[in-house]
């Protein structure tokens, strides 16, 4: 139900609790619609708090009885929980409370999945289980009972004792609420074991369904590799006896970090080559790893509240973007990092969800997992890297384990340890934490008596969550080349502080070509021409090397949305040299190719003052495409045929990258060959990578319709691979088709709208479409409303996550920006619109 009027809670406004835990004893009896919880909690007030109330939170629950020290209580109940009149001295607080895990859709808290009792606490979803100190710095030592006929009881730390029937955990090491987990099912286990440099032998296990046994090798491996990780890179242990793993079909997000017992979305950890692409494989071990990695980061010192939470969760993705470079390929690692921070971070720094890393009022914090706290967040972790070096950072970080062990600690504390291990003053760097947008910096060189001389202008658009944006520290990373293509002079960091400055560079037999923001050295936007034709053939830096590539083809295909030009000579030459050199990485020149999204091009076109046409953005990328295939039509075959693997499927970079290139190659070729390539790839196809591939040319090809009824008969029992069988037909549909395609999907007998996987394979999909959700008539915008306001009393926190698709509404013509704000006044006015939804449709709509 709505609040009254929903609160907005300011990280100024923080103030201790009053009181510490120092133990929780829980006992849960299991029952579908009628759980009981049962809590024991030893409370001390603490001496110097200035605010004594104590209140617990709850939402949901039937207070059945409370105690103090064995004397029952009547508490008051309050909007969100209770408050209650309590000793001076330490005391233990019981209560018991009853909840309907069988009710429970929104998937918060305790609740179901296919009969399998499941919970997810982060961020506020352990006060839906029972009353609660439910905020971070809370942390205390938990020890569960679990009563319930399930052959699988398993809670968060280290099992104590179990019979039939029930278990017992106990965890050792201080926790917040929100890292507290139960499981229970019928669930079969993959196990294996790890010894850490410690010498503590773990006992690893991967809980699934029954039938799922087969696809959790790779996660294993894939665990047992982060651990390793951990210990040579960062030098941090695992700290308890067992460590679990549980596959959920149901679930809100990717994974969740909770003590030992990190709970994974099925669609994140399940894996096998017949059912799995290469690109799932490498998102699954990310996500173990980032999982993984939250041990330290994350929970063994944790967020002192929820603004913080870019500490947690900003180091986090770093940390595990460091570990897929290191386990792959660095170049590509960075280049797939730096395309999704532009197409989903830089958006909502630039619209109307703009907010600080570390934001500063919320209404709800589950709105707040964005790509601003998480993919920023570790960008400027990865400046702050690159500005004190790789022996500062480290010198760092390993104070920060060490002081900060067991804290719940903040952004100041963080910083500090920087400075203290560096000597570095960081007041200006910390305005990356404080200001929302992103900067852009113009760029303008001159050569003089040997001395190229390169001048940099900052600028970072005003916003309402940063009305006046100040200068930032931005580590330029620099190369200079000679006209003749020759590094002469190797990558150096400029930092630019001031709003505008300039960097000399004397010496200089001719005006050199500079290389600017090599790697994506900071989250910025550059205003410059490069000279890109040179770039590409010369560039040492690959990830420039990439940019230039990416810059040709947006300038090409610019040229044609708004001038129709033909496809840009320069580019088709360039593009097609390198995807034939076959000294690259073949998984490299995947990237080179790979034109920039459509919804990349209408931000771009929008920035220049130019009202995007999705239509025409379609067109052009067609276009484009076609004219490569033409450009490189004699070449294609072959280059497929050298990019086939024959040794036996491995998910390892090597054969990906063979299979990324090949299949490139083969979307290219179908536009040739009417797609005869690719119907022999699908018939021939042994693993999920290239079937699906071919699946989508051939679906491109207009001759889809056997194929995927084929693949639906296929694997209609696995819901994962039929999730992307759900999400394949609508992102491949032509414009004019997409929103009737996905329409059509919702009809289907297996679209299960109440999960998280199957809608957003078909909606969240659809909205991806950019201009089948852009269709003129505006038939998209209304399928996603009439969804949303369907989804929103069951699940709010996937309905506002999905309704940032609108958030890039203004850059559209005035009868499109109409439409969309039509249905956004009809989501805003459902009834008993949920606080989640409601915050971000009034954000989007400012
Ligand atoms: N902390 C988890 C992801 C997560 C975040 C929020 C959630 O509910 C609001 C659930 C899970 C991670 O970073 O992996
Ligand atoms: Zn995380």
């Amino acid at each position: 139900m709505r609040d009254a009027a929903p609160q907005t809670i300011y990280l100024k406004d923080y103030t201790p609790f009053g009181y510490t835990v120092e133990e929780v004893h829980l006992t849960f009896d299991l029952a579908p619609s009628a759980t009981r919880v049962t809590s024991r909690i030893r409370f001390a007030p603490t001496p110097e708090a200035v605010d004594k109330t104590f209140f617990l939170h709850g939402e949901n629950l039937s207070l059945i009885s409370a105690k103090i020290d064995g004397e029952a209580v009547k508490p008051n109940p309050t909007d969100q929980g209770l408050t209650c009149d309590v000793p001076n001295v330490p005391f233990t607080w019981e209560a018991e409370v009853q909840i309907d895990p069988a009710a429970n859709t929104a998937l918060e808290g305790l609740y179901q999945s296919n009969g399998m009792y499941c919970t997810q606490c982060e961020a506020e979803g352990f006060r839906k289980i029972t009353y609660y100190p439910d905020r971070p710095d809370v942390m205390s030592v938990f020890t569960v009972r679990i009563n319930g006929p399930h052959p699988v009881l398993l809670s968060n730390g280290n099992p104590v004792a179990s019979g039939d029937g029930w278990a017992e955990w106990h965890d050792p090491w201080p926790k917040p609420a929100y890292l507290f987990a139960l499981v229970a099912g019928e669930l079969v286990a993959h196990r294996d074991t790890f010894e850490t440099m410690e010498g503590r032998k773990v006992d690893l296990a991967l809980h699934v369904r029954a039938g799922d046994e087969g696809k959790c090798a790779f996660g294993m491996q894939a665990l047992k590799d982060s651990m390793k990780w951990d210990e040579d890179v960062y030098g941090r242990a695992y700290d308890l006896d067992v460590f679990n793993i549980v596959a959920v079909d149901d679930f809100n997000m990717g994974a969740m970090e909770n003590k030992g017992l990190n709970i994974f979305n099925a669609s994140a950890v399940l894996a096998s080559p017949e059912t799995s692409t290469d690109s799932n494989f490498e998102r699954i071990e990310a996500i173990i790893a980032h999982e993984y990695f939250h041990n330290w980061t994350g929970n063994r010192i944790t967020c002192r509240d929820w603004f913080q939470l870019c500490l947690k969760e900003g180091l986090t993705v770093f940390r595990d973007s460091q570990f897929t470079a290191d386990m792959r390929s660095e170049p590509v690692k960075r280049i797939s990092d730096v395309i999704v921070l532009r197409a989903h971070q830089f958006p909502e720094d630039q619209g109307p969800l703009a907010h600080p890393v570390r934001p500063e009022s919320f209404q709800e914090i589950n709105n707040f997992y964005t790509a601003t706290v998480y993919e920023k967040g570790a960008e400027v972790i990865r400046m702050l890297k690159t500005l004190v070096g790789d022996a500062g950072y480290k010198t760092a970080l390993d104070l920060y384990f060490e002081r900060h062990d067991g804290d719940a600690a903040t952004i100041e504390d963080w910083l500090a340890v920087f400075e203290e291990a560096t000597g570095r003053d960081l007041t200006q760097f910390k305005r990356w934490y404080s200001q929302a947008g992103t900067p852009r910096v113009a760029v303008s060189d001159s050569f003089e008596d040997g001395t190229y001389t390169l001048s940099f202008a900052q600028h970072t658009p005003p916003s309402s969550a940063t009305p006046d944006p100040q200068a930032q520290v931005i580590p330029i990373a620099v190369g200079l080349l000679s006209p003749d293509g020759d590094e002469v002079m190797p990558t150096q960091i400029l930092e630019l502080t001031q709003d505008s400055q300039s960097f000399s560079f004397p010496g200089l037999s001719a005006k050199p070509v500079p290389s600017i923001l090599r790697g994506c050295s900071a989250p910025v936007e550059l205003e410059h021409t490069p000279d890109n034709a040179f770039l590409l053939a010369h560039d040492t830096d690959p990830f420039n090397r990439w940019e230039a590539a990416r810059n040709l083809a947006k300038a090409s295909l610019l040229g044609t949305i708004t001038g129709g030009t033909a496809p840009d000579g320069g580019w088709l030459d360039g593009v097609a040299g390198l995807l034939s050199d076959d000294t690259l990485d073949p998984a490299y020149r995947g990237y080179v190719f790979a034109m920039p999204g459509q919804s990349q091009l209408a931000a771009d076109l929008h920035q220049a003052g130019t009202t995007p046409d999705p239509d025409a953005i379609w067109a052009a990328s067609e276009v484009h495409r076609k004219a490569l295939a033409d450009r490189m039509a004699d070449v294609l075959p072959d280059l497929y045929a050298r990019h086939q693997v024959d040794a036996p499927y491995a998910p390892d970079a090597a054969q990906a990258g063979q299979r990324a290139l090949g299949n490139t190659v083969l979307s290219l070729l179908s536009l040739l060959d009417g797609g005869d390539a690719a119907q022999a790839q699908f018939d021939g196809a042994t693993n999920m990578t290239q079937q699906l591939a071919a699946l989508a040319y051939l679906i491109r090809a207009g001759r889809g319709d056997a194929a995927l009824a084929q693949f639906e008969a296929q694997w209609k029992h696995d819901r994962l691979v039929m999730d992307k069988w759900f999400g394949l037909q609508v992102i491949e549909a032509d414009p004019d088709d997409a929103a009737d395609t996905a329409k059509a999907l919702t009809l289907h007998p297996d679209f299960n709208w109440k999960n998280p996987n199957r809608f957003r394979a078909t909606l969240g999909t659809f909205s991806g479409h950019h201009a089948g959700f852009h269709a003129k008539d505006g038939s998209g915008y209304t399928l996603l409303a009439d969804w949303l306001i369907k989804l929103d009393p069951v699940n709010p926190q996937t309905t506002a996550r999905m309704c940032s698709a609108f958030q890039t509404w203004r850059r559209y013509d005035a009868i499109r920006q109409s439409m969309i704000g039509k249905e956004l006044e009809r989501i805003a006015a459902a009834p008993n619109l949920s606080r989640d939804t409601t915050e971000m449709i009034t954000r989007i709509r400012e």
